[in-house]
């Protein structure tokens, strides 16, 4: 219970979930959940600036690709509007030694990381896979493929154990990212068993933002997703997943609790999409204004910015400052997208496997046919 209080804040969905900010900026000191687990951060004044910081690049970033999308420079994009501090907080949760798994919606993950935040938007464009090392950063290549990743990341930490790179604070831990959605492909079920069984130091993090395309959550699910976590025999915590203060805090815990041989924790990040699911999508189809309206309350960067101003951490002057910094950057990154090549449509076919394949041969040959008779065509 938060403060002796309930831990259920007056926005919360029935059940509760972890809230160390409030929409108000209030900030709760510490929640202790109905399993006698207790939450709590403790930053400088300093570091709540740069969480704000961070929150507000990630989503200049986020505007940024979008803009660029419908300006015909991007292919698609896939926004992360919304869901800031869920990303943020867990981004900066996980130690320099831990593996991520992200989806591709990740990109504030991905920025906590410290890759230069162009990777995406070349991969977005079509000129190259990203672009990152994944083993330089701890961060994998983004995944299309619905939940696949959640299988990856477990292999993956099966073998942090098999190597003996557990145990200490040196010891590694590994998160996969995945969205409410992907809790009905069978493959986030199996490596939820196989994490399970096999104690792997793992922390699923399910960003439920609501929706899977326009499926709503009510078809995804009967019964709150973190409950799912008792079916497989480890804990499952729902957060406030528009509180970065809850996410920093539970994913820290969780992943401490992977490295040092306690298993696995999934983790609900309640959280909503603000955008459309990528901008080939129209949300206006299937869900109401007021809907969006009733979580804009709920915005993440503004009640951060309630709580560093009415406790003095931050004046004016920070706050344009942050704003001018991000906007330069997000700039910066316009010019670059600019100067990249067109994408290659008959580019699809490398890299399909190492070593070439016949069959893959033979289409690109087809394809490569077709673009000269197109173009051929043309004149
Ligand atoms: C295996 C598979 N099936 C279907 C799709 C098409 N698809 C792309 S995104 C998506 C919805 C995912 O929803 P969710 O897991 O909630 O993630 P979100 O996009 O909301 O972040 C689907 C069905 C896919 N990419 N992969
Ligand atoms: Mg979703």
């Amino acid at each position: 219970m938060a403060n002796g209080e309930s831990e259920v804040g007056a926005d919360a969905p029935a059940g509760g979930f972890v809230q160390l900010l409030t929409p108000e900026g209030e900030r709760v000191d510490s929640v202790t959940t109905a399993e006698g687990v207790t939450y709590s951060v403790s930053f400088t004044d300093e570091e709540y600036r740069e969480l704000y910081r961070d929150l507000v690049t990630v989503r200049r970033l986020d505007a940024e690709a979008t803009a660029l999308q419908r300006q015909g420079e991007l292919g698609i994009w896939a926004s992360l509007l919304g869901q800031e501090a869920a990303q943020v907080g867990s981004g900066r949760a996980m130690r320099k030694q831990d593996m991520a798994f992200p989806t591709y919606r990740e990109h504030g993950v991905l920025y906590t990381r410290g890759i230069d935040p162009i990777m995406p938007f070349g991969l977005f464009r079509g000129v190259d896979q990203g672009g990152w090392d994944p083993n330089e950063y701890k961060f994998n290549t983004y995944t299309i493929v619905i939940g696949s990743q959640t299988l990856h990341a477990t292999g993956y930490a099966m073998g942090v154990t098999m190597d003996g790179r557990t145990g200490g604070p040196d010891g590694e831990a590994v998160i996969a990212y995945f969205g409410d959605g992907a809790t009905s492909q069978g493959e986030v079920n199996e490596a939820f068993v196989w994490a399970g069984v096999f104690n792997s130091p793992m922390v699923f993090f399910c960003q439920n933002n609501q929706y899977a395309i326009s499926e709503p959550l009510e078809r995804q699910t009967r019964i709150p997703l973190y409950r799912r976590a008792a079916g497989f025999g480890f804990p499952g915590v729902r957060i406030d997943g528009n509180d970065v203060l809850a996410s920093y805090a539970v994913t820290r815990s969780a992943l401490d609790n992977a490295r040092n041989g306690n298993g696995p924790t999934l983790i609900e990040a309640y959280t909503y999409r603000m955008g459309a699911h990528t901008s080939s999508d129209d949300p206006t189809r299937y869900r109401i204004a007021s809907e969006v309206e009733s979580w804009k309350a709920k915005d993440p960067i503004s009640r951060f910015k309630a709580f560093l101003t009415k406790q003095q951490l931050a004046d004016d002057d920070f706050f344009g400052q942050v704003d001018e910094d991000a906007r330069t950057l997000a700039l910066n990154l316009r010019e670059q997208v600019l100067a990249m090549p067109d994408p290659q449509p008959i580019s699809i076919f490398d890299n399909v496997y190492p070593n070439g394949s016949p069959l893959v041969d033979a289409q690109r040959k087809q394809f490569a046919d077709y673009q000269a008779a197109f173009e051929g065509s043309a004149h």
